[in-house]
């Protein structure tokens, strides 16, 4: 009989096994896998991935429940499936039909009246890209040699986890035991406790495989992904009405966060403002009812819409986890773990979006997760800096930001010490087309004093996420005011106009510029 088979019979290893010599203690491994990872996301494979270089044996778990419509995806997490991949697909597809009308303005001979989308081309396009992505993902797994199991995983103890194997029709249950675990089980959309809201309406996770034409649309929840949700879909044609409960944009610069708001109601956006929804109903002819109630006059109203959008906010996927089992704490539904991403189990990890009070962005997901790997199995010491991650909301014209907003700088520093320099520009493709420049705008918060340390930058304009992510690494380098106007700007492009910042708010000049070129 082999070793193996002598260890199988001997149930020294369970269930699906990766038997080696561990390269980190010479003898034979005391748990089947040296990391699980729980959860396929950007966090987990990144973890995952970067594992198996640095020589671990390694096991992901990843699976999607359904939503209540039934939507599910395949492997690649948030990101790929339902979030930012497909949001700025259909956010280019909006930006298209609209650079149509532009064409027209610059010469080109085409007919922009009566211009619509083909909306179930787009979700196809959409969708057969995702599933690209999701086969790339599959054969990257095999090829790195990251074992991956299409199940969901839960703790019985610190070091084993629970999954359901299918074998043809049988499905039984199985263990593995792993030295560490990793928890990137990210989260999914909330619904309001609300009658209807679960059976009539959909989320971000429905959004962008919705076989049908979303019509006139309520997006509830005015966060990054309320917006975004709704400037495409005015984009293509739609009419979107946004419920905001508070402010838009909790979180972000307030002056920026209005002035995104005014943008979007110039391109006729609806917003229904201070309101929270109170029910939703189906009508003889399979409209929604929606009904809802304004909390600062504390009148009620109603409307009638083709399609319902809760985008109020995520929920952590910690209640499958059996978290209990393996002695983890949670606050609310999220993770609590410390610098080094370690929860209060010392061998168990969280990263991505289930951790507790960090940006929920991919980017933050993916670094967190290989810097964790490289510190397990590498010996490095790395830590992940979540200071100063730059993001952004990816409405017509976009906003982008790095650092502080103006709040959180007088909040920190005192308005005394903090300069605020800002001014509106004029895009040059902007002039034939006769664009609205009403809301191009950018500002530097620094300190008052020295060469001006900034604290913080934003933009709105187009391609921000591009404007943006340069500034992002001389941020974090410590570029000063002083730097930034010593920078030669490239012409003519929006991001020079960072070169340019010249008027204080202090000073209390006009902002709005004269002449674009000298
Ligand atoms: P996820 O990607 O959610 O992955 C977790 C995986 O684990 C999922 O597949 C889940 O089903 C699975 N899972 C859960 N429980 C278990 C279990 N018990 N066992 C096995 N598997 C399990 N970020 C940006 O940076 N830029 C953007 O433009 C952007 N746009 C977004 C747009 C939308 C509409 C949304 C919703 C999010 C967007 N984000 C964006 C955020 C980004 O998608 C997330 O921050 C990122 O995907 C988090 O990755 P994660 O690995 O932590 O979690
Ligand atoms: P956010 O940023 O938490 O925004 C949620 C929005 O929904 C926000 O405007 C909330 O208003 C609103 N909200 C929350 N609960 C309700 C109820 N019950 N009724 C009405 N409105 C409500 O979530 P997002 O999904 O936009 O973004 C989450 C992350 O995903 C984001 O960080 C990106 O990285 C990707 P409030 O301000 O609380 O009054």
């Amino acid at each position: 009989m082999s070793l193996l088979k002598v260890l199988k019979s001997s149930n020294l290893i369970r269930g699906h096994t990766a038997l080696r010599w561990c390269r980190h203690c010479g003898s034979l491994p005391r748990y089947d896998y040296d990391l699980v990872v729980l959860g396929g996301g950007s966090a987990g494979l990144a973890c995952a991935k970067e594992a198996v270089d640095c020589g671990a044996r390694v096991l992901c778990f990843d699976y999607v429940k359904p939503t209540p419509v039934g939507t599910k995806w395949g492997i690649g997490g948030t990101c790929v499936n339902v979030g930012c991949i497909p949001k700025k697909l259909m956010h280019q597809a909006s930006l298209l039909g609209e650079a149509v009308h532009e064409a027209v303005a610059y010469g080109w001979n085409v007919d922009d009246r009566n211009l619509r989308p083909d909306w179930r081309k787009l979700v196809r396009s959409v969708q057969n890209h995702i599933k690209s992505v999701n086969w790339v993902t599959r054969v990257d797994l095999r090829d790195k040699k990251v074992e991956y199991v299409n199940s969901m995983g839960a703790f019985v103890d610190g070091h084993t986890i629970e999954y359901a194997a299918k074998s043809g029709q049988d499905v039984d249950r199985r263990q593995v035991t792993a030295k560490y675990v990793v928890v990137a089980v990210g989260g999914r959309p909330r619904y309001p406790d609300i009658p209807g809201a679960v059976e009539l309406g959909i989320t971000s996770d429905d959004i962008f495989s919705y076989e049908r034409e979303p019509g006139r649309t309520l997006v509830v929840g005015a966060g990054y992904v309320g917006l975004e949700c709704a400037c495409f879909l005015k984009g293509l044609g739609y009419d979107p009405t946004v419920m905001v409960r508070s402010i838009v944009l909790r979180g972000f610069d307030r002056q920026m966060s209005e002035l995104l708001a005014a943008m979007m109601a110039e391109r006729g956006v609806s917003f229904l403002n201070t309101t929270i929804p109170s029910s939703v109903e189906r009508q003889a002819d399979g409209r929604l009812l929606v009904r809802y109630r304004n909390t600062t006059t504390q009148t009620d109203g109603s409307d009638v819409f083709d399609t319902v959008l809760w985008a109020i906010g995520r929920r952590g996927l910690t209640d499958d986890l059996n978290l209990g089992a393996a002695g983890v704490k949670t606050l609310n539904d999220k993770i609590v773990v410390d610098g080094s991403e370690a929860t209060n189990v010392p061998h168990i990890f969280a990263v991505g979006d289930i951790i507790h009070g960090r940006p929920e962005l991919t980017p933050v997901a993916i670094l967190s997760g290989r810097l964790l790997a490289r510190r397990l199995f590498a010996g490095s010491t790395q830590l992940m800096d979540y200071a100063d991650v730059a993001t952004t909301v990816f409405t017509p014209l976009e906003y982008s930001c790095v650092g502080m907003s103006e709040e959180s700088a007088i909040q920190l520093h005192g308005a005394d010490n903090i300069e605020v320099f800002h001014g509106y520009y004029k895009p040059t493709e902007f002039f034939i087309p006769q664009k609205s420049v009403r809301h191009c705008y950018l500002k530097a918060v620094a300190e008052m004093t020295g060469d001006q340390r900034i604290l913080g930058l934003h933009y709105i304009g187009p391609v921000a996420g591009e404007v943006i992510q340069g500034f992002a690494a001389a941020l974090k380098s410590g570029l000063t005011v002083k730097t930034l106007l010593n920078t030669v700007g490239i012409h003519p492009t929006t991001a020079e106009e960072f070169t340019r910042l010249s008027i204080t708010k202090r000073s209390g000049r006009d902002p709005t510029p004269a002449s674009c070129c000298s």
